[in-house]
């Protein structure tokens, strides 16, 4: 048994437990990956540990390969679903044909992944099933929403070199996106000792069948690791309307080089919005700002709690996920029945993994 805390970093969750990498592994000439307990509240806030934590284990069993972590470092970020901690890039996956590129998803995964603050960039995954021109089409129109964006395919290798460049970067890079676009080939394309299981879409809409069950980290290049994470289709938007317009891009370059003439304005076609209406995310945008502005009358109605910023909650000073906030919502029934009427379309996604709305 070890009596030193050793640093290292929550590598994957599992029931109770996590998978932590120690720091010193390879001096240690060990796997350096213990099982350790976590306990479920690490200290009085209700903070609990999340893939990507920097963590500090102590009472460590060698020849169990157990531990328990006895520390946590405060975080620099976390995406809250995929819940990751200190993401230094986040990569959203969508494919351009099965399953289709829907627009307002593939939105919704980017506004989440722009509330970590850090760099986001978008792959187009399944290059080979649509002819070139389509395939620079859409790299086109997703630079017009700001974006970086490199088309990939495993089935030719088209943009892969390209890929393992950006993600070999130190730092952790997260993969997210819906099920069956293909994160887990392409990680398994660049490293393919990582063996990790896929499956083929299924259905009329060529649906994932949420294949990838946890979110784990795996080592691309020594400092750079990268997160493979299970699809879901509809991520959560914001619960503050006021922090929506930040997460488009292009709106924000717009607003900061000419302003709109109204501060409030909201950008619908307001008199003398900047905007104007040659805007490709016009309609997202009201979309979003519809659904999140009911969203938030529901919830003064319903009497919630203090909330914080993109899918997170204020706990004592700290900010906490948000992780299935559909779930946690239904827990009450009178904030549920609130919620399902002001949108009758709430995520769908949790209950049926398989099913084709
Ligand atoms: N045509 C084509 N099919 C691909 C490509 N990459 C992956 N696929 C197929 O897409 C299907 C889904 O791939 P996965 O890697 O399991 O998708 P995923 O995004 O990890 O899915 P989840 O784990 O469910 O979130 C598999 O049948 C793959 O063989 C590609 O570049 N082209
Ligand atoms: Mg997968
Ligand atoms: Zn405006």
């Amino acid at each position: 048994m070890g009596a030193e805390p050793l640093p290292g970093r929550v590598v994957a969750l599992q029931a109770n437990y996590c998978l932590v990498g120690l720091d010193a592994s390879s001096e240690l000439g060990v796997d350096g990956r213990l099982l350790c307990t976590r306990r479920s509240r690490l200290d009085k806030s209700g903070l609990q540990v999340c893939v990507g934590d920097r963590v500090t284990v102590a009472s460590v069993d060698w020849r169990a390969r157990r531990a328990s972590v006895v520390g946590l470092e405060p975080r620099h970020n976390l995406l809250p679903r995929p819940a990751v901690a200190n993401v230094s890039r986040v990569v959203v996956v969508v494919a351009l044909a099965e399953p289709g590129l829907d627009p307002l998803q593939l939105t919704r995964f980017l506004i989440t992944a722009e509330a970590t603050g850090q760099p986001v960039q978008v792959v187009l995954s399944k290059a080979d099933l649509l002819p070139a021109a389509a395939v620079e089409a859409w790299c086109r129109r997703l630079e017009g929403w700001g974006y970086a964006t490199l088309a990939v395919s495993t089935r030719t290798g088209a943009g892969l070199a390209a890929l393992r460049c950006q993600l070999g970067k130190p730092g952790i890079a997260v993969l997210c996106g819906p099920s069956g676009v293909g994160k887990s080939s392409l990680l398994n394309a660049l490293a393919p000792a990582l063996e990790l299981r896929v499956a083929a879409v299924s259905g009329r809409l060529r649906r994932g069948r949420h294949t990838t069950r946890h979110v784990e980290l795996f080592a691309l290049a020594p400092g750079a690791l990268v997160a493979d994470s299970p699809g879901f289709n509809t991520p959560a938007l914001p619960t503050d309307p006021q922090t929506l317009a930040a997460a488009f891009p292009e709106l924000l370059a717009r607003l900061r080089s000419s302003p709109c003439r109204f501060a409030n304005c909201r950008h619908q076609g307001d008199p003398g919005c900047a905007m104007g209406d040659g805007w490709d995310r016009h309609g997202i945008f009201c979309r979003c700002l519809e659904e999140v502005e009911a969203l938030a009358a529901a919830r003064s109605r319903a009497g919630q709690g203090r909330q914080g910023e993109g899918g997170m909650r204020q706990r004592g000073d700290r900010l906490e996920p948000l992780l299935d906030p559909q779930l946690r919502r239904s827990s009450r029934s009178t904030r549920r029945q609130a919620l399902e009427a002001a949108l009758p379309t709430l995520d769908a996604d949790l209950s049926s993994p398989d099913r084709e709305d």
